[in-house]
């Protein structure tokens, strides 16, 4: 029997615009999930008429790679914009897809994660002794510095190209033109056609703004190619190398430029969050800070953390899991049918048809996870086996799922496992937390004081000079 879908009124050309924050359409389609229940319809400018899912049942089955596919929807179109047919915004179908995904996996692997740990202790390390520097009445805007350090991190893994935000008061130009123009390509969701032809102004800043992406990616592309493509073993390295297993093809220069623009995007905007919410998480619940501060104590006995400690630091990856449940930084994503079909046995789709996953809320089910849901107990990935990885969706889905999992994970892992090792953290503010959506969510406004754990002063060794035992 077909079932009911729920939707709330609609008001003519605007749809159901009316009933969202458009500061923050996710919170707003949480709220609306929460309300209606785990399957519910909205009509949005421009004529589209979406289907949001979040119960557990709907999300296993449509997550069956064998009749779904990621769908590029909408808001993913106009990031498109400027990552063209990268990894993130192309459809499965599109051969560079493929191309990129054979060419691009092992740079990805947790082998390869080995080889970018001592670029990631060099940044990690630039962040700890801008906080040892700290005057004990001065505070840290977490977000702001964990994306300085994320930012610089996939900079220097994957291209070689150092942003040295951390010694920059003001984002750096490329930051300033990507952060605009996902900003408008997310505003552009919630116009009507004839408003968004009259922005004259705006589009030509978006225009501007993917322009100076482009010169500052093409740059890095030709001075490499100067130097000799053999140079290097970073990302770049592999995609200007790298051959397609299958059909022995390169990259082009186009795809490596929006390769690396998606990259940027992903590895600046994303792991920032999630180690955002982690500090936040960590301030408002003591008895788990205490145990995390056993933990790096235990493990993190060098000047600097070689990448076996890191692996070893499992209740610091728990807790960075148990905050991706309750913000999954990329708080949605969708997929169509490749064929009719039936959802769950209760909703026929027909072919192309698609939902979009509205994970924090798959994250909240409390069929599958327990009453306590919004209790942050990172307790609930101890054992592997009882995690209900159906309902655990923070990197996507199948062969469309996060290529950068592991390397986001590495990263946040080693750097909350340091900044535990060198600080106390205080709420100073009794911070409330205020989620922020750009295409990612970010706690806003979020500010914390930290105080060295040692009396001596800790003097941490330069990444270069760690000793060859540390690594
Ligand atoms: C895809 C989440 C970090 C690169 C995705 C998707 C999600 C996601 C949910 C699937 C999107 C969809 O189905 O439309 C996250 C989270 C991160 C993170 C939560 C950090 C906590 C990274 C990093 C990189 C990266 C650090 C690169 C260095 C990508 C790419 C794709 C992707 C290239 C597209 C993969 C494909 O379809 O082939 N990510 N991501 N991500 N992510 Fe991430
Ligand atoms: O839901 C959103 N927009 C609505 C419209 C709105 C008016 C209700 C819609 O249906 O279009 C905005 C949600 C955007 C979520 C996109 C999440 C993707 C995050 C990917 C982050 C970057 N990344 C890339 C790879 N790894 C990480």
């Amino acid at each position: 029997m077909e079932q009911h879908i729920p939707q709330p009124k609609s008001f003519g050309p605007l749809g159901n615009l009316p009933q969202l924050d458009l500061e923050a359409p996710v919170q707003s389609l949480m709220r609306l999930a929460e309300e209606l229940g785990p399957i519910f319809r909205l009509e949005l400018p421009g004529g589209r008429k979406e289907l949001y899912i979040s119960g557990h049942e709907l999300v296993e089955d449509a997550c069956d790679e064998t009749r779904f596919d990621k769908r590029v929807w909408a808001p993913l179109q106009k990031v498109r914009a400027f990552t063209g047919d990268g990894l993130f915004t192309s459809a499965t179908t599109e051969s560079n897809w493929q191309k990129a995904h054979n060419i691009l996996l092992p740079s990805f692997s947790q082998m390869a994660m080995r080889g970018y740990h001592e670029m990631m202790v060099d940044i990690a390390v630039q962040l700890i002794q801008k906080w040892l520097r700290l005057n004990p009445d001065e505070s840290v805007d977490v977000a702001e510095d964990m994306t300085r350090l994320t930012l610089d991190t996939i900079g220097l893994c994957g291209f070689d190209y150092r942003f040295n935000s951390f010694y920059r008061e003001q984002s750096h130009p490329f930051i300033t033109s990507m952060t605009r123009a996902l900003d408008e390509a997310m505003g552009q969701l919630q116009r009507l056609n004839i408003q968004q032809k009259l922005m004259v102004v705006t589009k030509r800043q978006f225009q501007h703004d993917i322009q100076a992406m482009y010169t500052l990616v093409d740059k890095i592309i030709a001075e490499r190619k100067a130097q000799g493509q053999a140079s290097g073993n970073d990302l770049l390295a592999h995609m200007l190398n790298g051959r397609d297993p299958e059909t022995g093809e390169r990259l082009d220069d186009e795809n490596i430029r929006f390769q690396i623009i998606t990259f940027l995007i992903a590895g600046h905007e994303t792991t920032s969050g999630l180690l955002s919410f982690a500090l936040y998480y960590l301030l408002k619940n003591p008895d788990k800070l205490q145990k995390a501060y056993e933990e790096v104590d235990r493990v993190l006995v060098d000047a600097v953390p070689t990448y076996t400690q890191v692996r070893e630091l499992s209740y610091i990856r728990m807790i960075l899991n148990e905050s991706l449940r309750l913000w999954p930084t990329a708080p949605a994503f969708a997929l169509y049918a490749k064929e009719d079909t039936m959802l769950a046995g209760k909703y026929s789709m027909k072919k192309g048809d698609s939902v979009n996953v509205l994970v924090p809320i798959v994250h909240r089910d409390t069929d599958v996870w327990g009453e306590d849901v919004e209790t942050f107990r990172p307790e609930r990935f101890e054992d592997i086996s009882k995690v209900p990885h159906h309902a655990f969706k923070p990197f996507g889905n199948g062969q469309r799922a996060c290529i950068g999992q592991q390397f986001a994970m590495q990263e946040a892992v080693l750097v909350l496992g340091m900044v535990l090792k060198h600080f106390e953290i205080m709420d100073h503010t009794n911070y409330q937390l205020k989620v922020k959506e750009s295409l990612t969510l970010k706690p806003d406004g979020f500010t914390m004081r930290v105080q060295s754990r040692s009396n001596q002063g800790f003097t941490i060794a330069a990444a270069g000079d760690s000793p060859e035992e540390n690594r």
